[in-house]
């Protein structure tokens, strides 16, 4: 790669005596990596160890971009995780943490460096993305049916396997209802370490006061999520908080054994901008989800229509 003696300049062909000249130091920074996207060289990046990264940012200007970018620390911190994740701010903190490098005097923590002449329009819609708020957001056009007190017989003959309902009322005599809320959640669980989603190579756990923080602190595309299917074993007391609606009592992995049967029930929380991707259930399941806390939204492919059906809810509901 070529050294960054020589940035080029770039003067704007109609521009007034009064603009400045505009530098791009994209390919001097780059020498023969020009050739490749942002996008490109960002997830090339991600395959390196931290330390090579650490080495590529004082290559060039550039190269100190792209080297110092969150999601890169990120998907990096994720990769070498290897205990219980406690989130230090940034990802790259959060990561040299993982490795046991202190931050006091340390040159890699120091404060950023500037540089002018690189536009990016990749790096900026990544970063437009962590920044957007979900608030506006609301896509309910009242397509799925609503019902309450449903029969099985009518949840069968009506919508089982057929079409998606949304089921009011089944929680409201839950303890859950009330107590998973993050605040009594924390005063119980706040040392209890739970599962989370991130696609790893180990399976990282947070402690529920980390996890919190991190969800203040976090400005994410692809946030952390709680996806715990241990949650039963882990915190047990948990499991009084709700009960198997009746109409889903009917359940036929019940048949194995408990070390046969796949995971069955999860605990699920994230902030905004988290969740799931869209996707089958293992062995082709159906499950039933309850919202107790936030707003969340769902995407059911409707096979009839060969279009998918949005929707955001913020009470307590099931998807069939
Ligand atoms: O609620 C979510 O985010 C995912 C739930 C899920 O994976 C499911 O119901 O199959």
């Amino acid at each position: 790669m070529e050294v960054e003696e020589n940035p080029q300049l770039q003067t704007q062909p109609e521009s007034s005596p009064m603009e400045v000249e505009q530098i791009d130091r994209r390919p001097a920074a780059l020498g023969d990596l020009r050739l490749l996207p942002d996008e490109v060289l960002c997830a090339i990046l991600t395959f390196l160890t931290p330390r090579d990264v650490a080495r590529l940012s004082c290559v060039s200007s550039v190269m100190y971009i792209l080297c110092n970018e969150e999601p890169l620390w990120m998907s990096i911190c994720l990769d070498i995780a290897n205990r219980q994740l406690q989130y230090k701010g940034s990802w790259k903190r959060t990561a040299l943490d993982q490795l046991n490098v202190t931050f006091e005097n340390n040159e890699s923590c120091r404060k950023p460096l500037h540089f002018d002449g690189f536009n990016s329009l990749f790096l900026y819609r990544r970063l437009y993305r962590c920044y957007t708020s979900l608030n506006g957001f609301y896509y309910d056009t009242g397509n799925v049916e609503r019902a309450k007190n449903l029969s099985i017989e009518e949840f069968h003959d009506k919508y089982d396997g057929q079409k998606p309902v949304l089921i009011a009322g089944l929680a409201d005599t839950w303890p859950a209802s009330t107590t998973w809320t993050t605040e009594e959640l924390l005063k119980k669980y706040e040392d209890t370490a739970f599962k989370l989603s991130q696609r790893s190579r180990h399976k990282i756990k947070m402690k529920l006061k980390d996890y919190v923080s991190y969800i203040k602190l976090q400005h994410d595309e692809d946030p952390l999520y709680i996806f715990d299917e241990k949650f039963g074993e882990t915190a047990p007391e948990l499991l009084k908080d709700y009960s198997v609606p009746n109409i889903f009592k009917e359940d036929f992995f019940d048949v194995l054994d408990r070390d046969q049967r796949p995971p069955f029930r999860w605990l699920i929380m994230g902030p905004e901008r988290s969740g799931a991707s869209w996707h089958v259930d293992p062995a082709l399941t159906s499950a039933w989800n309850t919202l107790l806390c936030g707003r969340k939204r769902y995407i059911i492919e409707n096979q009839s229509l060969s279009f998918p059906v949005i929707l955001s809810q913020g009470l307590a509901e099931y998807f069939s």
